[in-house]
């Protein structure tokens, strides 16, 4: 098969420090040595790749933009980098590694006691120590200020009861971030071990996406946790504030899944023969290449902006709205098109479109959904909340 070539037509190359180049690289060298050759099979088994775990630490992705505690404290853009190589590959391998570093090490770095990060963030940034997060519910996905789950104060503990869904790495996890409302409607975030009583888990099995990661539900029933085991913040902004940081990884990331489909569609057009001539040399098909080639370059552009304006400390959260948004719908799409130019080929494992395909549709639902990013743009464009 062809290597891998990054399509770069407003030469963005330029724009990348040496250092942020050879991180990349590094990244892209062990996602083609070791994740490519064997994705596709643990998709199609619906397995996750553990195996992969230690060396993506021993690579400092785990919680590579966070300082201390063994995280590699990379820069923004070296971390987007990273998002785009793993989403290269698969949505659930990029997945895995921004519910451990954005969703779980992020919270416990910015709102933990020293005591949580020197137990738990070196044994995460090694890959020992899995994290989940759980916000969903059952009945509160997109309006999670609704969630029923309570944390009970009783002494030193509080008793926690209720479940969370759709939990990626949460049948995996060695701990779990639980929101929760405290006895005065409060939401509060707790650091919850998988060991405690009550605290049970189950695997939802049977999907159509993102099958190389580990979805599940987490049941608390009468689970006792410690006050100690409490973060520093209260009210929805200590969640959403992780998850401004999961989606500017998801925003780099979906560019990463749309170039491997748009490189495998070119190639694919390049080859393939129909009436005597390469299916390139359609105008039709010239014509879809272009408009992903020009949607793709437009995403980077706008993304590498959000990257410097987060180095900058300038990032606002309706930017990376925006730029979820734009880059998952802009790689669904990719996607959906390459996969009709690769014909009836493009819908077997031999090619990866249709894994993409399928994946970028959890990616469009969940950290907000794209109608949700909508709303988020339309409130800062017009002043008014229209959630409700
Ligand atoms: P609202 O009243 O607007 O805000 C409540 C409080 O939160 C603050 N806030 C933020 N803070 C930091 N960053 C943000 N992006 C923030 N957005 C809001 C806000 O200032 C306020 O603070 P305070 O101090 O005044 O209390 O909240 P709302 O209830 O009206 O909801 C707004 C809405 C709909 C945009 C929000 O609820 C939302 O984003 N919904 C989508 C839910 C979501 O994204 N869930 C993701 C679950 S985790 C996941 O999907 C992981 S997938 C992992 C993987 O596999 O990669
Ligand atoms: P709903 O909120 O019920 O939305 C259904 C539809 O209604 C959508 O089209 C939505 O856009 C629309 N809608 C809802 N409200 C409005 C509105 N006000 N205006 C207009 N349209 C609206 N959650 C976690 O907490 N942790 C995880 O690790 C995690 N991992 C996930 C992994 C996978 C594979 C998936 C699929 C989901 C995961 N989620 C996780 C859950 C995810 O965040 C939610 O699915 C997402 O927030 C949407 O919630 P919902 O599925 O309940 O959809």
């Amino acid at each position: 098969m062809k290597p891998f070539e990054s399509l770069d037509l407003f030469n963005l190359e330029s724009e990348f420090s040496s250092e942020e180049r050879m991180i990349r690289d590094s990244i892209r060298e062990f996602v083609n040595a070791e994740v490519m050759p064997v994705i596709a099979d643990h998709y199609d088994r619906g397995t996750f790749p553990s195996h992969l775990i230690p060396k993506m630490a021993e690579l400092g992705v785990l919680g590579a933009n966070l300082t201390g505690y063994d995280c590699a404290g990379l820069n923004a853009t070296s971390y987007g980098l990273i998002m785009q190589e793993l989403e290269r590959a698969d949505s659930g391998v990029r997945s895995f590694v921004s519910v451990q570093g954005a969703l779980c090490m992020y919270p416990i770095w910015k709102y933990g006691t020293q005591a949580h990060k020197d137990k738990y963030l070196s044994l995460m940034a090694r890959g020992q120590v899995i994290g989940c997060f759980g916000l969903t519910e059952p009945d509160f996905g997109s309006n999670p200020g609704g969630m029923i789950t309570r944390a009970s104060k009783v002494g030193q503990d509080y008793i926690l009861n209720g479940s969370k869904l759709w939990i990626t790495n949460g049948g995996i996890c060695h701990l779990a971030i639980v929101w929760a409302k405290d006895d005065e409607g409060k939401i509060i975030g707790l650091i919850v071990d998988r060991d405690r009583p009550g605290f049970k888990v189950r695997d939802i099995e049977k999907k159509f996406s993102l099958k190389a990661s580990v979805t599940s539900e987490l049941i608390f029933e009468d689970c006792r946790v410690p006050v100690s085991q409490q973060l520093q913040v209260e009210g929805l902004k200590g969640p959403f504030s992780c998850l401004n940081q999961a989606r500017y990884g998801i925003a780099w990331g979906a560019i990463g899944a749309a170039q491997a489909c748009f490189d495998e569609a070119l190639n694919y057009a390049k080859t393939r023969i129909q009436f005597d001539k390469p299916i390139a040399q359609f105008q039709l098909v010239q014509a879809k290449l272009a408009n992903i080639a020009t949607e793709i370059t437009k995403a980077q552009w706008l993304t590498l902006r959000l990257g410097r304006l987060k180095e900058a400390d300038k990032i606002q959260p309706y930017q990376v709205s925006m730029c979820k948004m734009n880059n998952v719908s802009m790689a669904l799409n990719t996607a959906r098109v390459c996969r009709d130019i690769l014909g009836a080929s493009g819908i077997t494992f031999e090619y990866q479109v249709g894994r993409h395909l399928l994946n970028l549709e959890s990616v469009n639902t969940y950290e907000g959904t794209e109608d949700i990013h909508r709303l988020v743009i339309g409130e800062t464009i017009t002043g008014f909340p229209a959630y409700r």
